[in-house]
Order: C-alpha cells, then structure tokens, then sequence
C-alpha cells in the first residue's frame, strides 16, 4: 500500500478523468517532478470520449497521425483516419508506460469538491463517499459526454429500444429492424452509413444539413508504418505538415469569405454522390461552412440514396410508442430509435458540486456563461484548474494541441509556485475578463458566428466553447503562465 491509499494523506495534485487530458496532465506532472498526483476516474478503465462513443463508425475525424499525444506517438496506426477502437486500444496499451499503474483509482466517482481556505487545500468525495484532499485539483473531464436528449414530447413514452449516440447499446439487435435517427451532426454522420447497411429501414430525421467535405482516408500499409517507425524525423514532419494544413483551415474559419474553395469542395462533393436535384437540395446547407462541425464523409451521401433508408427534413412534432409523428401529420413507425442529438458540455461541471473561496458555487459563478482565464483557471476558485476549459475547443485541429498546452501551463505554474514556497493561486478577475473580452472580440465576423445553432454558442449567442484563432497562437499565450495574471499566496 502507498502513502496515498491513506485517505487522510495529503496530495499535491489531484487529476479528475483519465481520458486523454487526464494523462496527458498525469505526464506533465512527473515531467516536472511531481510524484504525489492520483488521477481519479469514474469508470473501470482509461479512454474518456474513446470509452464512452463506442457507435458503430465512431472514428476520429482528425489524422491519427496528429490526434496522438506528443510524447507516446505511435507509428502503427492502420490508417489515415483511425476508428474509435484503435484510438481506444493505442490509449489502453500504451498509458502504463509513461503512468505507474497504481496512481489512478477506478470506480472513483468525484460528486462534491470544496475549498477549504485555511488549510489551502481541497477536499474530494466520491459518490460513495470516500474523501480525498489535494493541494491542486486538475478537472480533465472532457467537454463531450452529458447526452443532450431532444426535449421532443413524448419522448419517454416510445414503445420501441431507445438510446443516445454515445450510449449505445449493443446488445440489442438492429439487423432487419425500422430504425430512426435523429441528428445529423458529426456523430450522426458516422453512424448512418453504418446503420444504413444494416436496417431493415431507416429514417434519418434531419433539422439541420451539415457541411460535409471528403474524407481523404487511406489505409496505411505495414511497410509504411514500419518506415514511420524506424524514422521518427519523417513521422515528425507528417505530424508537421498535418498541422500546418489545418491550421490553414481555421484561417478560412476565421475569415468565412476565404472558405469559397471549401465551399466549392463541399458542393461538388454533394454533387457527384447525389443525383437526384430534391434530395441534394434537402442537404445543401444555408448557413456557413465551418459554422458547424464540418463533417468528412465518403459513405455519408451515398448511404441517403439507398433504397432502405429515407431523409426526413418536415419538423418532428412528437414522438409516439409506436414512432415518430411529424409536423405534417405523418407517423414514422419504428422499432428503434437513435438520439444522435449532441452533448450538454456545461453540464459536466454543474453535475458536480464545486464550492470555492467565500463558499461560492461554481454552477452558480457560470450560471450566465463560464468564465476563465485561458480556459484554465476561475477568479475565486483557488488551485483549481481546468483542462479543455471554456473557450478553448477547437473547430479546426486536433484538441490534443490545446490539451497538452494547458497541462505545460500547469506543471509551470506549479514548479514556480515550489520554488517560492507557495500554497495559494487564483486567477485575477481582470485577467479572467481580459480572456473573455478577447474572445468577443475575435468572434464576431468568423463562420463560427455565422449564425447557426451549434453547442459552441449559448442560448444568449457568447460562444462558450471554442478557441477563436489559430492553435499555436492561444500556445504562445499559455505555454507560461504570467505572474500578472494570477494572485499568489
Ligand atoms: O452532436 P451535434 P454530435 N430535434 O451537437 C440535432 C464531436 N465529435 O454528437 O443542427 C431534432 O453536432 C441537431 O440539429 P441542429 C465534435 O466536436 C467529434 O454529432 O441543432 N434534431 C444536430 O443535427 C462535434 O461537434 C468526432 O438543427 C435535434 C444533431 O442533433 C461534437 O462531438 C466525431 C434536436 C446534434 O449534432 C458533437 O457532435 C463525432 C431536436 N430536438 C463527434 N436536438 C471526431 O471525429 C438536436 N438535434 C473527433
């Protein structure tokens, strides 16, 4: 048994989830020499957003070569654009290397986190009640995991087998049946193909068309992987170029009129793969590209014009036991029905009850939208922080950038505070509103403000979410963490 098993132990860092973000922070922390962490995971093994959308078709629509982590690359990715399974497997096999096994703790369910000012120190308990008490507490929950239901009537009266997209169950037979899906998001995206060849019949009930642009995966071949292997500088490079090729995107993000080759990309791609003029104009979308999740799909258009499968675009009035009613009065009848409808990403902080200095709530600080000091610290919540924060998603690269940006920012800020003996840091409420005031005032103009809906943009139009610029330029801002931004004790 280690010190830390003892619940009355004090740690220096205390990680919440062991996705991604979890370990990335995890490697971080022992890179700068702290030992004494635990990562804290609610569910029985590491994965975060790769356990928990287990679709079929969930893959990552960000090169595998660059949605890796800088420090456990790996040359053996299968193709260009890697499934869930395989994200899942690389992150399953490959996180004990760089973690000790015995520092996460499973089936930890963190459900209350106070401050306790006198001390300078945090105190954690489970949902089982267990207590832990920690200098820092790192939150790497993750944006995307709380389903955001449809708030359709009659939701729960449906007779048939309902779930959402990142809840599948698959243990329940699909082959044959009359299924629906509602959404078409990126997720939806993934899975309609999938679902298309196995229904009896499906209905995609779509409210909104996507942009959707090619999807250019390749398989790589075991030759090449072995090259990747054995020439860490050429891999390097790949990683580079993917990179830089992205990052060209959120320049066209940023300025909507620049996106023309992409909306031309999109259109033509809509062309050649549908036919038939009131379908393709059913699917052509009206607002900008970009301002939505851009979608890359081969098989998502030609999965629509299959004899088996029907797009619904009239308002869903309801849903009945026996399908789904539409505005016009027309029952779908169906035996399954799939809610690909989306994340609520602020309710995975408001799930949890988290009371900072002077007895403040955090769900009640952003009840009007969340603030943050680079999407990483909260003006009266002392040694909290937070990884993939507000405002710092993004549309455009892959969020592993940003994630392992923040985990620098972090272990920094920790190495100096050691250094001067200090216990204390909280996040300015200036700097705070100096952070926010520079997202506002980047947004307006880009295809993110284009006027869609979109789990980027609140329902009073802040844009809770993303980043707005280029990746390496929130690094240049964050990768050190300015004395000026934060009050020390
Ligand atoms: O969710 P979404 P998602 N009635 O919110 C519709 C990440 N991701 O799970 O557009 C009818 O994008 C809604 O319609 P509308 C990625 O960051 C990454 O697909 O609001 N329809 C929309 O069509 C992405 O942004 C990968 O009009 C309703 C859909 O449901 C994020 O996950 C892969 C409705 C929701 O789309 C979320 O994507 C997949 C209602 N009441 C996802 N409510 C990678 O590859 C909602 N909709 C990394």
């Amino acid at each position: 048994m280690t010190d830390y098993d003892n619940a009355a132990t004090l740690l220096d860092v205390l990680i919440v989830g062991a996705g991604f973000s979890g370990l990335a922070m995890a490697h971080a922390l022992q890179r700068s020499g702290v030992a004494h962490y635990r990562i804290v995971e609610k569910a029985a093994s590491v994965g975060g957003t790769w356990r928990e959308n287990t679709y079929p078709g969930a893959a990552c629509d960000v090169p595998s070569h660059l949605y890796s982590l800088s420090f456990a690359a790996n040359a053996r990715w299968s193709r260009f654009f890697v499934g869930q399974a395989e994200i899942l497997a690389h992150l399953q096999t490959s996180w004990s290397d760089w973690i000790a096994r015995g520092l996460v703790s499973f089936g930890w369910q963190l459900c209350d986190l106070r401050w306790d000012a006198e001390a300078h120190h945090w105190i954690a308990r489970s949902s089982s009640g267990e207590q832990l008490r920690a200098r820092f507490v790192v939150s790497a929950l993750g944006g995307l995991h709380v389903p955001n239901l449809p708030d359709i009537p009659g939701r729960e009266q449906f007779a048939g087998a309902s779930w959402h997209s990142a809840r599948w169950q698959h243990e329940q037979p699909i082959a044959g049946k009359r299924i629906g899906v509602i959404g078409t998001g990126t997720s939806a995206i993934q899975l309609i193909p999938e679902l298309a060849r196995l229904a009896g019949q499906l209905t995609v009930f779509q409210r909104t068309p996507v942009w959707v642009l090619p999807r250019p995966d390749l398989r790589i071949r075991r030759w090449m992987q072995s090259l990747l292997e054995r020439a860490p500088m050429l891999r390097l490079s790949l990683r580079g170029a993917l990179y830089l090729m992205l990052e060209a995107l959120s320049l066209t993000l940023l300025r909507p009129r620049t996106a023309f080759w992409a909306r031309a990309s999109a259109r033509f791609h809509l062309w050649r793969q549908v036919r038939d003029p009131a379908l393709r104009s059913r699917l052509r979308p009206d607002y900008p590209l970009g301002c939505k999740r851009i979608a890359l799909s081969n098989d998502f258009y030609p999965s629509l014009t299959r004899g088996n499968v029907m797009l619904e675009s009239a308002k869903i009035a309801a849903i009945e036991p026996s399908g789904v009613r539409l505005a016009d009065g027309r029952l779908i009848e169906l035996d399954v029905l799939i809610h690909a409808t989306g994340f609520r990403p602020m309710d995975v902080i408001a799930d949890i009850c988290i009371t900072g200095s002077g007895d403040r709530k955090l769900s009640a600080a952003w009840a009007e939208r969340p603030r943050s000091l680079l999407g990483l610290a909260a003006n009266g919540f002392p040694n909290l922080f937070f990884l993939l924060g507000p405002n710092t998603a993004l549309g455009h690269n892959s969020v592993l950038y940003m994630i392992e940006t923040q985990a620098l920012h972090i272990s920094r800020l920790l190495e100096r505070m050691r250094a001067r003996g200090q216990t204390r840091v909280e996040a300015t409420a200036a700097a705070e509103q100096a952070f926010i005031d520079r997202i506002d005032a980047a947004f307006p103009g880009t295809a993110w403000a284009g006027g869609c809906t979109s789990w980027y943009v609140d329902a009073r139009g802040h844009n809770i979410a993303l980043w707005v610029g280029p990746s390496w330029r929130y690094r240049l801002l964050a990768r050190r963490p300015r004395d000026s931004d934060y009050e020390f004790a």
